[in-house]
């Protein structure tokens, strides 16, 4: 018996050499000390030995058993201290490493025109009013003498929801509410994010931003509307700046025009940028159609106002020589740099 012991006490100590995770090392405790295991029985059948034999194979078994037990005890801490050093180890910070650059925002230049454009409006008085992108057929078209089948639905690709809601295809639906809820003077501008369902090339993005203006008041001319918009070209893009109307046609204005600048690339003189006219054109505006008035409870009779509308983008491409309106839109750090 006592042979026995000491055979059960070497094979311990060599299963715990090879036990290298703590599963192993609870299989070599259930082997030998759990309800079935090997000292188990022994201990348990110590009541079959001699009255001579049972105190000393007794005191025996325990030792061993507590040896078994420390040796246990002594391997699971071994093999947590290996496993805090794997995970120190894999923790491991070298200080000395060069530091990660982290690049600074820059403005981006549509924010950057849009800054000057407000603020040279607003300092002739104009008031910045704001509205809803996702919009109602009536304030997007109909109010705006755009009823259903008109041509100019067609020009303009729209994004709708369902048949009476559009993404807006123009800012001029805030108009319509300003006037729907101010009574006149009314003197303000509408920039804004617009959607056209266009495929995207150099010039088309669906997405882009608009600028339009509109004053409403008694005894407003087509003068007021050529002395605003000719101030705002020169506080744009210089004092020497000059401008021209050409008629046009819009169904919200009557009469319409677009409006020519100077190109401040060639100074007139023509050039690949204004294809040798010496002009490039900058917005569109008119005087507001007696029903766009009308539909918003406002006397043509009484009252007259002026409207226009340019894209942001596009000044901001002839401001800065941008080629392509993808890079307004690409986030590209390279590009955004130089601004
Ligand atoms: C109301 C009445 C009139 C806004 C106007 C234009 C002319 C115009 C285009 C320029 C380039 C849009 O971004 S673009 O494609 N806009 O030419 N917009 S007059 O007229 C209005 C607006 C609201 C109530």
């Amino acid at each position: 018996m006592k042979e026995k012991l000491e055979m059960i006490k070497a094979a311990v100590l060599e299963e715990l050499k090879g036990a290298s995770i703590k599963t192993e090392l609870e299989n070599v405790r259930v082997k030998y000390l759990g309800k079935k295991g090997e000292l188990t029985q022994i201990l348990r059948g110590m009541g079959q030995l001699s009255n001579e034999e049972r105190p000393v194979i007794g005191k025996l078994a325990n030792e061993v058993r507590e040896n078994i037990e420390s040796l246990i005890t002594k391997a699971s801490n071994t093999l947590k201290n290996k496993e805090k050093d794997i995970k120190l180890k894999s923790e491991i910070i070298d200080i000395s490493m060069p530091g990660k650059k982290q690049t600074i925002g820059k403005r981006h230049p549509l924010d950057l025109t849009l800054e000057k454009v407000n603020e040279i409006f607003l300092s002739m008085g104009f008031v910045i009013e704001e509205g809803p992108e996702v919009e109602q057929d009536y304030y997007n078209f109909e109010a705006l003498n755009i009823p259903k089948n008109h041509p100019a639905r067609g020009e303009q690709d729209t994004f709708y929801i369902n048949d009476s809601i559009v993404l807006r295809t123009q800012t001029s639906p805030i108009q319509i509410r300003t006037m729907e809820n101010q009574k006149p003077p009314i003197k303000m501008i509408a920039p804004g994010k617009v959607y056209r369902s266009d495929a995207v090339d150099a010039t088309h993005s669906p997405i882009f931003y608009q600028i339009e203006g509109l004053i409403v008041d008694k005894g407003i001319t087509f003068a007021d509307l050529k002395g605003t918009l000719e101030l705002f070209t020169q506080k744009m893009f210089g004092d020497k700046m000059e401008t021209k109307f050409r008629p046009h046609h819009f169904p919200f204005t009557e009469p319409s025009a677009e409006m020519d600048a100077t190109c401040f690339v060639c100074k007139g003189e023509g050039c690949k940028v204004c294809s040798g006219s010496g002009w490039i054109e900058l917005l569109g505006c008119g005087m507001v159609h007696p029903q766009v008035l009308r539909n918003c409870g406002i006397d043509p009779e009484v009252y007259s106002g002026f409207a226009f509308g340019f894209g942001l983008d596009r000044i901001t491409m002839l401001k800065y020589g941008i080629d392509d309106i993808r890079a307004l839109y690409e986030s590209d750090m390279k590009f955004l740099k130089q601004f």
